[in-house]
Protein backbone atom coordinates (compact mmCIF):
# COMPACT_ATOMS: atom_id res chain seq x y z
CA UNK A 1 0.00 0.00 0.00
CA UNK A 2 1.55 3.75 -1.13
CA UNK A 3 1.37 5.78 1.77
CA UNK A 4 0.64 9.18 0.97
CA UNK A 5 0.51 11.91 3.65
CA UNK A 6 -2.94 13.13 5.08
CA UNK A 7 -3.50 17.02 3.36
CA UNK A 8 -5.60 18.04 6.11
CA UNK A 9 -4.38 20.21 9.00
CA UNK A 10 -5.34 18.54 11.98
CA UNK A 11 -7.59 15.69 12.76
CA UNK A 12 -10.67 15.73 15.36
CA UNK A 13 -12.15 12.52 15.84
CA UNK A 14 -15.08 12.13 18.07
CA UNK A 15 -16.46 9.41 19.62
CA UNK A 16 -18.58 8.62 22.93
CA UNK A 17 -15.17 7.11 24.41
CA UNK A 18 -11.92 8.80 24.61
CA UNK A 19 -8.78 6.75 23.48
CA UNK A 20 -8.09 6.07 27.06
CA UNK A 21 -9.78 5.53 30.70
CA UNK A 22 -8.20 7.36 33.45
CA UNK A 23 -6.87 5.43 36.77
CA UNK A 24 -5.68 7.16 39.67
CA UNK A 25 -2.71 5.83 40.83
CA UNK A 26 -0.44 6.76 44.07
CA UNK A 27 1.20 9.06 42.02
CA UNK A 28 -2.09 10.74 40.49
CA UNK A 29 -4.23 10.55 38.01
CA UNK A 30 -2.50 8.32 35.06
CA UNK A 31 -3.85 8.10 31.60
CA UNK A 32 -4.36 4.57 29.71
CA UNK A 33 -4.20 4.07 26.10
CA UNK A 34 -6.95 1.88 24.88
CA UNK A 35 -5.95 -0.65 22.34
CA UNK A 36 -9.21 -1.26 19.99
CA UNK A 37 -9.46 -1.25 16.24
CA UNK A 38 -10.01 2.74 15.65
CA UNK A 39 -6.99 3.94 18.46
CA UNK A 40 -4.40 1.76 16.11
CA UNK A 41 -6.05 3.08 12.90
CA UNK A 42 -5.95 6.73 14.08
CA UNK A 43 -2.09 6.14 15.58
CA UNK A 44 -1.26 5.01 12.18
CA UNK A 45 -2.66 8.22 10.59
CA UNK A 46 -0.92 10.50 13.17
CA UNK A 47 2.60 8.72 12.24
CA UNK A 48 1.23 9.46 9.05
CA UNK A 49 1.05 13.37 9.65
CA UNK A 50 4.51 13.70 10.60
CA UNK A 51 5.43 16.85 12.26
CA UNK A 52 3.70 20.09 12.64
CA UNK A 53 5.86 23.75 11.84
CA UNK A 54 7.50 23.55 14.95
CA UNK A 55 9.23 20.03 14.18
CA UNK A 56 6.52 18.21 16.97
CA UNK A 57 4.83 15.41 16.04
CA UNK A 58 0.97 16.29 14.86
CA UNK A 59 -1.04 15.55 17.75
CA UNK A 60 -4.48 13.75 17.47
CA UNK A 61 -7.89 15.44 18.77
CA UNK A 62 -10.53 13.31 20.60
CA UNK A 63 -13.83 14.91 21.32
CA UNK A 64 -15.72 12.16 23.55
CA UNK A 65 -17.49 11.88 26.70
CA UNK A 66 -15.81 12.11 30.32
CA UNK A 67 -16.90 11.37 33.64
CA UNK A 68 -17.96 14.59 35.52
CA UNK A 69 -16.16 13.61 38.55
CA UNK A 70 -13.30 14.36 36.07
CA UNK A 71 -14.26 17.89 35.99
CA UNK A 72 -12.31 19.85 38.26
CA UNK A 73 -9.24 18.00 37.68
CA UNK A 74 -6.25 19.75 35.90
CA UNK A 75 -7.46 19.49 31.79
CA UNK A 76 -3.27 19.39 31.42
CA UNK A 77 -4.23 15.65 32.31
CA UNK A 78 -5.96 14.74 28.84
CA UNK A 79 -3.05 14.66 26.95
CA UNK A 80 -0.10 12.68 26.26
CA UNK A 81 2.26 12.40 23.31
CA UNK A 82 0.12 11.23 20.80
CA UNK A 83 -4.00 12.44 21.78
CA UNK A 84 -5.49 15.89 23.35
CA UNK A 85 -8.24 14.61 24.69
CA UNK A 86 -11.40 16.98 24.82
CA UNK A 87 -13.88 15.90 27.89
CA UNK A 88 -17.23 16.10 26.96
CA UNK A 89 -19.02 16.53 30.49
CA UNK A 90 -22.54 16.29 30.76
CA UNK A 91 -25.38 16.15 33.46
CA UNK A 92 -25.83 12.51 34.69
CA UNK A 93 -29.50 12.26 34.39
CA UNK A 94 -29.01 13.50 30.36
CA UNK A 95 -26.03 10.93 30.48
CA UNK A 96 -28.59 7.85 31.26
CA UNK A 97 -30.63 9.22 28.52
CA UNK A 98 -28.82 9.22 26.08
CA UNK A 99 -26.41 6.51 26.41
CA UNK A 100 -28.29 3.63 28.09
CA UNK A 101 -31.48 4.44 27.12
CA UNK A 102 -31.72 5.96 23.18
CA UNK A 103 -28.42 4.11 22.77
CA UNK A 104 -28.19 0.97 24.27
CA UNK A 105 -31.74 0.16 24.82
CA UNK A 106 -33.05 1.23 21.26
CA UNK A 107 -30.57 1.87 18.39
CA UNK A 108 -28.58 -0.66 19.14
CA UNK A 109 -30.87 -4.01 19.74
CA UNK A 110 -33.15 -2.50 16.82
CA UNK A 111 -30.29 -2.44 14.32
CA UNK A 112 -28.81 -5.68 15.62
CA UNK A 113 -32.73 -6.74 14.32
CA UNK A 114 -34.05 -7.76 18.13
CA UNK A 115 -36.98 -5.10 17.99
CA UNK A 116 -38.58 -6.68 21.35
CA UNK A 117 -35.68 -5.71 23.07
CA UNK A 118 -36.02 -2.03 21.97
CA UNK A 119 -37.31 0.26 24.24
CA UNK A 120 -38.36 3.57 23.00
CA UNK A 121 -38.98 6.37 24.94
CA UNK A 122 -39.50 10.39 23.89
CA UNK A 123 -37.58 11.78 26.80
CA UNK A 124 -34.40 9.38 26.04
CA UNK A 125 -34.41 11.24 22.17
CA UNK A 126 -35.04 14.58 24.18
CA UNK A 127 -31.73 13.53 26.14
CA UNK A 128 -29.82 12.22 22.92
CA UNK A 129 -30.30 15.20 21.07
CA UNK A 130 -29.00 17.24 24.38
CA UNK A 131 -26.14 14.84 24.24
CA UNK A 132 -25.04 15.61 20.98
CA UNK A 133 -25.94 19.72 21.50
CA UNK A 134 -22.76 18.90 24.19
CA UNK A 135 -20.65 17.36 21.72
CA UNK A 136 -21.11 20.11 19.53
CA UNK A 137 -20.51 23.13 22.12
CA UNK A 138 -17.22 21.20 22.57
CA UNK A 139 -16.48 20.77 19.01
CA UNK A 140 -17.15 23.91 18.01
CA UNK A 141 -14.66 25.32 19.95
CA UNK A 142 -12.12 23.83 18.55
CA UNK A 143 -12.94 23.44 15.13
CA UNK A 144 -10.53 25.18 12.97
CA UNK A 145 -10.27 25.48 9.13
CA UNK A 146 -8.79 22.59 7.23
CA UNK A 147 -9.33 20.52 10.30
CA UNK A 148 -10.75 17.12 9.36
CA UNK A 149 -13.82 16.13 12.02
CA UNK A 150 -14.34 12.43 11.43
CA UNK A 151 -17.00 11.30 13.93
CA UNK A 152 -18.00 8.10 14.96
CA UNK A 153 -20.51 5.87 15.60
CA UNK A 154 -24.63 5.42 16.62
CA UNK A 155 -24.10 7.35 19.47
CA UNK A 156 -23.56 10.59 17.77
CA UNK A 157 -26.03 10.19 14.72
CA UNK A 158 -27.09 13.54 15.05
CA UNK A 159 -24.06 15.26 15.12
CA UNK A 160 -22.84 15.45 11.12
CA UNK A 161 -25.60 18.42 10.44
CA UNK A 162 -25.19 19.61 13.69
CA UNK A 163 -21.52 20.54 12.85
CA UNK A 164 -22.14 21.50 9.20
CA UNK A 165 -24.97 24.00 10.58
CA UNK A 166 -22.55 25.67 12.97
CA UNK A 167 -19.66 25.28 10.39
CA UNK A 168 -20.48 24.70 6.36
CA UNK A 169 -17.43 24.43 4.86
CA UNK A 170 -16.08 22.29 7.35
CA UNK A 171 -14.87 18.69 5.82
CA UNK A 172 -16.40 15.66 7.89
CA UNK A 173 -16.24 12.36 7.76
CA UNK A 174 -18.93 9.73 9.95
CA UNK A 175 -18.00 5.85 10.19
CA UNK A 176 -20.72 3.77 11.82
CA UNK A 177 -19.66 0.73 13.78
CA UNK A 178 -22.79 -1.15 14.11
CA UNK A 179 -25.18 -3.30 11.28
CA UNK A 180 -27.73 -0.38 9.18
CA UNK A 181 -30.84 -2.36 9.06
CA UNK A 182 -32.90 -2.82 5.94
CA UNK A 183 -35.85 -0.26 6.09
CA UNK A 184 -38.56 -2.18 7.55
CA UNK A 185 -36.29 -2.42 10.99
CA UNK A 186 -35.62 1.39 10.51
CA UNK A 187 -39.28 2.34 9.85
CA UNK A 188 -39.71 1.09 13.20
CA UNK A 189 -38.67 4.56 14.99
CA UNK A 190 -41.50 7.26 15.07
CA UNK A 191 -41.43 9.43 11.65
CA UNK A 192 -39.54 12.58 13.34
CA UNK A 193 -37.06 10.41 15.33
CA UNK A 194 -35.82 9.02 12.14
CA UNK A 195 -36.12 11.61 10.07
CA UNK A 196 -33.80 13.44 12.61
CA UNK A 197 -31.44 10.31 12.49
CA UNK A 198 -30.96 10.14 8.88
CA UNK A 199 -30.39 13.90 7.95
CA UNK A 200 -28.43 13.96 11.07
CA UNK A 201 -26.18 11.40 9.17
CA UNK A 202 -26.27 13.40 5.85
CA UNK A 203 -24.34 16.24 7.51
CA UNK A 204 -21.04 14.53 6.67
CA UNK A 205 -19.43 14.44 3.61
CA UNK A 206 -18.25 10.80 3.30
CA UNK A 207 -20.30 8.03 5.43
CA UNK A 208 -18.94 4.81 6.38
CA UNK A 209 -20.09 1.02 7.02
CA UNK A 210 -18.53 -2.31 7.42
CA UNK A 211 -20.24 -3.56 4.05
CA UNK A 212 -21.82 -2.87 1.02
CA UNK A 213 -25.31 -4.55 1.94
CA UNK A 214 -24.92 -1.76 5.20
CA UNK A 215 -24.28 0.95 2.43
CA UNK A 216 -27.54 -0.24 0.13
CA UNK A 217 -29.84 -0.35 3.48
CA UNK A 218 -29.20 3.28 4.34
CA UNK A 219 -29.34 4.63 0.97
CA UNK A 220 -32.57 3.12 0.84
CA UNK A 221 -33.72 4.35 4.52
CA UNK A 222 -32.43 7.66 2.85
CA UNK A 223 -34.88 7.19 -0.72
CA UNK A 224 -37.94 6.17 1.84
CA UNK A 225 -37.41 8.81 4.56
CA UNK A 226 -35.89 12.02 1.97
CA UNK A 227 -36.69 10.98 -1.28
CA UNK A 228 -33.24 12.15 -2.84
CA UNK A 229 -31.99 11.56 -5.54
CA UNK A 230 -29.09 8.85 -5.89
CA UNK A 231 -26.51 8.52 -8.36
CA UNK A 232 -24.39 5.34 -7.76
CA UNK A 233 -22.79 5.81 -4.23
CA UNK A 234 -23.65 9.40 -4.15
CA UNK A 235 -26.72 11.23 -2.57
CA UNK A 236 -27.54 14.50 -4.02
CA UNK A 237 -28.48 17.23 -1.31
CA UNK A 238 -29.55 20.33 -3.16
CA UNK A 239 -26.21 22.00 -2.16
CA UNK A 240 -23.72 19.26 -1.95
CA UNK A 241 -23.14 15.51 -2.69
CA UNK A 242 -22.78 13.04 0.59
CA UNK A 243 -20.31 9.83 -0.24
CA UNK A 244 -21.45 6.65 0.56
CA UNK A 245 -19.12 3.66 0.58
CA UNK A 246 -18.27 0.12 2.49
CA UNK A 247 -15.17 0.22 4.54
CA UNK A 248 -14.82 -2.50 6.17
CA UNK A 249 -12.40 -2.02 9.18
CA UNK A 250 -9.70 -4.44 10.02
CA UNK A 251 -6.95 -5.55 12.63
CA UNK A 252 -3.27 -4.34 13.28
CA UNK A 253 -1.96 -7.49 11.67
CA UNK A 254 1.49 -7.15 12.10
CA UNK A 255 0.94 -6.76 15.63
CA UNK A 256 -1.00 -9.90 15.98
CA UNK A 257 1.18 -11.54 13.53
CA UNK A 258 4.15 -11.23 15.77
CA UNK A 259 2.78 -11.21 19.49
CA UNK A 260 2.33 -14.63 20.19
CA UNK A 261 6.04 -15.07 19.71
CA UNK A 262 6.52 -12.97 22.81
CA UNK A 263 7.91 -14.88 25.86
CA UNK A 264 4.76 -14.10 28.06
CA UNK A 265 2.71 -14.99 25.71
CA UNK A 266 5.00 -18.41 24.95
CA UNK A 267 4.81 -18.84 28.85
CA UNK A 268 1.16 -18.58 29.14
CA UNK A 269 0.51 -20.61 26.29
CA UNK A 270 2.69 -23.67 27.93
CA UNK A 271 0.63 -23.46 31.12
CA UNK A 272 -2.48 -23.49 29.54
CA UNK A 273 -1.63 -26.06 27.12
CA UNK A 274 -0.68 -28.55 29.96
CA UNK A 275 -3.91 -27.07 32.86
CA UNK A 276 -5.85 -28.59 29.44
CA UNK A 277 -4.28 -31.55 29.63
CA UNK A 278 -2.88 -31.11 25.96
CA UNK A 279 -6.67 -31.48 24.89
CA UNK A 280 -8.30 -29.83 21.50
CA UNK A 281 -9.32 -26.33 22.40
CA UNK A 282 -12.12 -24.92 20.92
CA UNK A 283 -12.25 -20.73 21.87
CA UNK A 284 -14.52 -18.14 21.61
CA UNK A 285 -14.14 -14.62 23.73
CA UNK A 286 -17.01 -12.05 23.23
CA UNK A 287 -18.64 -9.15 25.52
CA UNK A 288 -21.59 -10.38 27.36
CA UNK A 289 -24.64 -9.46 24.59
CA UNK A 290 -27.48 -11.53 23.10
CA UNK A 291 -26.47 -10.95 19.74
CA UNK A 292 -23.28 -12.12 20.24
CA UNK A 293 -25.26 -15.83 20.11
CA UNK A 294 -23.75 -17.07 22.99
CA UNK A 295 -26.33 -19.53 24.25
CA UNK A 296 -26.73 -20.81 20.56
CA UNK A 297 -23.17 -21.71 20.15
CA UNK A 298 -23.40 -23.47 23.57
CA UNK A 299 -26.41 -25.73 22.11
CA UNK A 300 -24.41 -26.82 19.33
CA UNK A 301 -21.37 -28.05 21.18
CA UNK A 302 -23.98 -29.30 23.58
CA UNK A 303 -25.14 -31.56 20.31
CA UNK A 304 -21.52 -32.33 19.10
CA UNK A 305 -20.39 -33.59 22.28
CA UNK A 306 -24.28 -35.84 21.94
CA UNK A 307 -23.51 -37.17 18.62
CA UNK A 308 -19.57 -37.69 18.98
CA UNK A 309 -19.17 -39.43 22.15
CA UNK A 310 -15.42 -40.33 21.03
CA UNK A 311 -14.45 -36.69 21.25
CA UNK A 312 -15.77 -36.84 25.21
CA UNK A 313 -12.16 -35.81 27.48
CA UNK A 314 -10.31 -35.25 24.54
CA UNK A 315 -11.85 -31.45 23.84
CA UNK A 316 -12.22 -28.31 25.96
CA UNK A 317 -14.48 -25.74 25.23
CA UNK A 318 -12.74 -22.38 26.74
CA UNK A 319 -14.86 -19.72 26.73
CA UNK A 320 -14.73 -16.38 28.07
CA UNK A 321 -17.75 -13.87 28.26
CA UNK A 322 -16.58 -10.40 29.12
CA UNK A 323 -18.81 -8.63 31.96
CA UNK A 324 -20.87 -5.62 29.90
CA UNK A 325 -23.79 -3.82 30.74
CA UNK A 326 -24.76 -6.13 33.20
CA UNK A 327 -26.74 -3.96 35.53
CA UNK A 328 -29.51 -3.78 33.25
CA UNK A 329 -31.98 -7.09 33.46
CA UNK A 330 -31.85 -8.36 29.58
CA UNK A 331 -27.84 -8.88 30.31
CA UNK A 332 -28.94 -10.53 33.41
CA UNK A 333 -31.42 -12.60 31.70
CA UNK A 334 -28.71 -13.67 29.60
CA UNK A 335 -25.97 -14.41 31.49
CA UNK A 336 -27.79 -16.64 34.33
CA UNK A 337 -28.99 -18.49 30.69
CA UNK A 338 -25.57 -19.01 29.83
CA UNK A 339 -24.80 -20.26 32.77
CA UNK A 340 -27.04 -22.25 33.37
CA UNK A 341 -26.20 -24.17 30.54
CA UNK A 342 -22.73 -24.05 31.24
CA UNK A 343 -23.52 -25.86 34.17
CA UNK A 344 -26.20 -28.15 32.29
CA UNK A 345 -23.42 -29.32 29.85
CA UNK A 346 -20.64 -29.81 32.39
CA UNK A 347 -22.92 -31.77 33.94
CA UNK A 348 -24.13 -33.86 32.04
CA UNK A 349 -20.90 -35.03 30.23
CA UNK A 350 -17.99 -34.01 32.47
CA UNK A 351 -16.21 -36.45 35.12
CA UNK A 352 -13.96 -35.65 37.70
CA UNK A 353 -11.04 -34.93 35.40
CA UNK A 354 -12.33 -33.62 32.35
CA UNK A 355 -14.84 -30.11 32.41
CA UNK A 356 -15.74 -29.78 28.44
CA UNK A 357 -16.54 -26.29 28.88
CA UNK A 358 -13.77 -23.93 30.90
CA UNK A 359 -16.39 -21.00 31.12
CA UNK A 360 -14.88 -17.71 32.90
CA UNK A 361 -16.73 -14.25 32.98
CA UNK A 362 -13.83 -11.93 33.19
CA UNK A 363 -12.17 -9.98 31.03
CA UNK A 364 -8.24 -11.22 30.12
CA UNK A 365 -4.90 -9.67 29.63
CA UNK A 366 -3.81 -8.69 25.94
CA UNK A 367 -1.19 -11.87 26.87
CA UNK A 368 -4.09 -14.07 27.91
CA UNK A 369 -6.18 -13.51 24.94
CA UNK A 370 -2.62 -14.18 22.43
CA UNK A 371 -2.22 -17.03 24.13
CA UNK A 372 -5.46 -18.54 23.56
CA UNK A 373 -5.98 -17.29 19.65
CA UNK A 374 -2.42 -19.08 19.10
CA UNK A 375 -3.43 -21.98 21.27
CA UNK A 376 -6.23 -22.76 20.20
CA UNK A 377 -7.48 -25.39 17.12
CA UNK A 378 -10.88 -23.82 16.68
CA UNK A 379 -12.31 -20.66 16.95
CA UNK A 380 -16.12 -20.36 17.13
CA UNK A 381 -17.70 -17.69 16.42
CA UNK A 382 -21.65 -17.26 16.04
CA UNK A 383 -22.81 -13.64 16.71
CA UNK A 384 -26.60 -13.65 16.12
CA UNK A 385 -25.54 -10.54 14.64
CA UNK A 386 -22.42 -8.03 14.37
CA UNK A 387 -21.18 -5.07 12.44
CA UNK A 388 -17.94 -6.46 11.48
CA UNK A 389 -16.68 -8.82 14.60
CA UNK A 390 -13.09 -8.15 15.64
CA UNK A 391 -12.04 -11.18 17.18
CA UNK A 392 -12.25 -13.50 14.02
CA UNK A 393 -9.86 -11.51 12.20
CA UNK A 394 -7.67 -10.94 14.92
CA UNK A 395 -7.48 -14.92 15.44
CA UNK A 396 -6.47 -15.29 11.98
CA UNK A 397 -3.98 -12.49 12.04
CA UNK A 398 -2.16 -14.29 15.10
CA UNK A 399 -1.92 -17.67 13.05
CA UNK A 400 1.44 -17.07 11.88
CA UNK A 401 1.64 -21.12 11.79
CA UNK A 402 -1.43 -21.15 9.90
CA UNK A 403 -2.94 -23.73 11.58
CA UNK A 404 -6.63 -23.44 13.71
CA UNK A 405 -10.20 -23.54 12.15
CA UNK A 406 -12.45 -20.66 11.66
CA UNK A 407 -15.80 -21.31 12.48
CA UNK A 408 -17.89 -17.87 11.65
CA UNK A 409 -21.62 -17.13 11.55
CA UNK A 410 -23.07 -15.50 8.48
CA UNK A 411 -24.32 -12.75 10.50
CA UNK A 412 -21.13 -11.16 11.38
CA UNK A 413 -19.79 -8.59 9.00
CA UNK A 414 -16.46 -10.35 8.75
CA UNK A 415 -18.20 -13.46 6.60
CA UNK A 416 -18.26 -11.12 3.55
CA UNK A 417 -14.77 -11.32 3.86
CA UNK A 418 -13.27 -14.74 5.54
CA UNK A 419 -15.08 -16.96 2.74
CA UNK A 420 -12.42 -19.68 3.49
CA UNK A 421 -13.88 -19.74 7.40
CA UNK A 422 -16.23 -22.81 8.39
CA UNK A 423 -19.44 -20.70 7.17
CA UNK A 424 -22.22 -21.41 9.98
CA UNK A 425 -25.84 -19.85 11.07
CA UNK A 426 -25.99 -19.57 14.56
CA UNK A 427 -29.23 -20.98 14.90
CA UNK A 428 -28.99 -23.70 12.91
CA UNK A 429 -27.78 -26.50 15.92
CA UNK A 430 -26.86 -29.26 13.78
CA UNK A 431 -24.88 -26.99 11.52
CA UNK A 432 -23.27 -25.55 14.68
CA UNK A 433 -22.31 -29.21 15.61
CA UNK A 434 -21.40 -30.55 11.97
CA UNK A 435 -19.28 -27.72 11.85
CA UNK A 436 -17.31 -28.19 15.17
CA UNK A 437 -16.57 -31.99 14.10
CA UNK A 438 -14.89 -30.54 10.90
CA UNK A 439 -13.33 -28.27 12.67
CA UNK A 440 -11.82 -30.08 14.47
CA UNK A 441 -11.14 -33.51 12.09
CA UNK A 442 -9.60 -30.78 9.43
CA UNK A 443 -6.18 -32.15 8.07
CA UNK A 444 -3.37 -29.47 8.43
CA UNK A 445 -2.95 -29.07 5.02
CA UNK A 446 -6.58 -27.81 4.31
CA UNK A 447 -6.41 -25.50 7.88
CA UNK A 448 -3.22 -24.15 6.15
CA UNK A 449 -4.62 -23.52 2.56
CA UNK A 450 -7.72 -21.64 4.30
CA UNK A 451 -5.45 -19.74 6.78
CA UNK A 452 -3.38 -18.62 4.51
CA UNK A 453 -5.86 -16.90 1.74
CA UNK A 454 -7.42 -15.12 4.94
CA UNK A 455 -4.13 -13.98 6.13
CA UNK A 456 -3.34 -12.85 2.96
CA UNK A 457 -6.35 -11.26 2.70
CA UNK A 458 -6.19 -9.35 6.12
CA UNK A 459 -2.60 -8.64 5.64
CA UNK A 460 -3.87 -6.27 2.85
CA UNK A 461 -6.57 -5.08 4.13
CA UNK A 462 -5.85 -4.63 7.31
CA UNK A 463 -6.95 -1.19 9.88
CA UNK A 464 -4.56 1.16 8.35
CA UNK A 465 -5.61 0.36 4.63
CA UNK A 466 -9.27 1.19 6.22
CA UNK A 467 -8.52 4.56 7.19
CA UNK A 468 -6.51 5.28 4.30
CA UNK A 469 -9.87 4.08 2.12
CA UNK A 470 -11.72 5.83 4.31
CA UNK A 471 -9.39 9.54 4.02
CA UNK A 472 -9.08 8.81 -0.11
CA UNK A 473 -12.87 9.01 -0.41
CA UNK A 474 -13.02 12.23 0.52
CA UNK A 475 -11.37 13.17 -2.79
CA UNK A 476 -14.69 12.14 -4.62
CA UNK A 477 -16.36 15.03 -2.78
CA UNK A 478 -16.44 18.20 -5.15
CA UNK A 479 -15.11 21.33 -2.55
CA UNK A 480 -14.00 19.38 0.74
CA UNK A 481 -10.42 19.09 0.96
CA UNK A 482 -8.61 16.12 0.12
CA UNK A 483 -8.44 13.63 2.81
CA UNK A 484 -4.49 12.42 1.12
CA UNK A 485 -2.05 14.49 -0.36
CA UNK A 486 -1.13 11.89 -3.33
CA UNK A 487 1.98 11.98 -5.51
C1 LIG B 1 -18.26 -2.85 17.62
C2 LIG B 1 -19.18 -3.67 16.71
C3 LIG B 1 -17.26 -4.02 15.14
C4 LIG B 1 -12.72 -8.56 23.95
N1 LIG B 1 -12.54 -9.16 25.12
C5 LIG B 1 -11.31 -8.87 25.54
C6 LIG B 1 -10.70 -8.07 24.60
N2 LIG B 1 -11.60 -7.88 23.62
C7 LIG B 1 -11.37 -7.07 22.43
C8 LIG B 1 -11.18 -7.94 21.22
C9 LIG B 1 -11.64 -7.01 20.10
C10 LIG B 1 -12.73 -6.16 20.77
O1 LIG B 1 -12.53 -6.29 22.17
C11 LIG B 1 -14.13 -6.62 20.43
O2 LIG B 1 -14.40 -6.19 19.14
P1 LIG B 1 -15.66 -6.68 18.29
O3 LIG B 1 -15.51 -6.19 16.92
O4 LIG B 1 -15.72 -8.16 18.32
O5 LIG B 1 -16.97 -6.18 19.05
P2 LIG B 1 -17.66 -4.80 19.65
O6 LIG B 1 -16.98 -4.38 20.89
O7 LIG B 1 -19.09 -5.15 19.79
O8 LIG B 1 -17.47 -3.62 18.56
C12 LIG B 1 -18.37 -4.72 15.95
C13 LIG B 1 -16.45 -3.09 16.04
O9 LIG B 1 -17.29 -2.17 16.73
C14 LIG B 1 -15.44 -2.27 15.22
O10 LIG B 1 -16.07 -1.50 14.24
O11 LIG B 1 -16.39 -5.02 14.63
O12 LIG B 1 -19.21 -5.43 15.06
O13 LIG B 1 -20.20 -4.30 17.49
O14 LIG B 1 -10.61 -6.16 19.70
O15 LIG B 1 -9.83 -8.31 21.16
N3 LIG B 1 -9.43 -7.62 24.72
C15 LIG B 1 -8.75 -7.99 25.85
N4 LIG B 1 -9.31 -8.75 26.82
C16 LIG B 1 -10.56 -9.20 26.72
O16 LIG B 1 -11.05 -9.89 27.63
N5 LIG B 1 -7.46 -7.58 25.99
Amino acid sequence: MKVSKPSFKRLLIVSYRLPFTIKQTKEGLELVQNSGGLVSAVLSMAERMGNNPDGQATKIHWVGHADPKLKSIDQSVFENETFVAHPVFMDEAVHKGFYEGFSNDLIWPLFHYFPSYASFSEPNFDDYQQASNRFLEELDQLIEPGDLVWIHDFQLMLLPRQVREARPDATIGYFFHIPFPTYEIVKLLPRTWRQALIEGLLGADVIGFHTADYVQHFIQSVSEVLNLPIIGNRIVLPDRPVVVKDFPISVDFNKFNSSGQEPAVIDTRHFYHSELRQNKVIFSVDRLDYTKGITSRLLGYERFLNQNPDWHDKVTFVMTVVPSRDKIEQYQEIKREIEETVGRINGLFGSIGWRPIVYSYASMTFTELMALYTLCDVALITPIRDGMNLVCKEFVASRQDNRGVLILSELAGAAQELKDALIINPTDTQEVADAIKQGLHMAPEEQERRMQRMRHHLQNYNVFRWSHDFLMAFDEVPGSQPGLETD
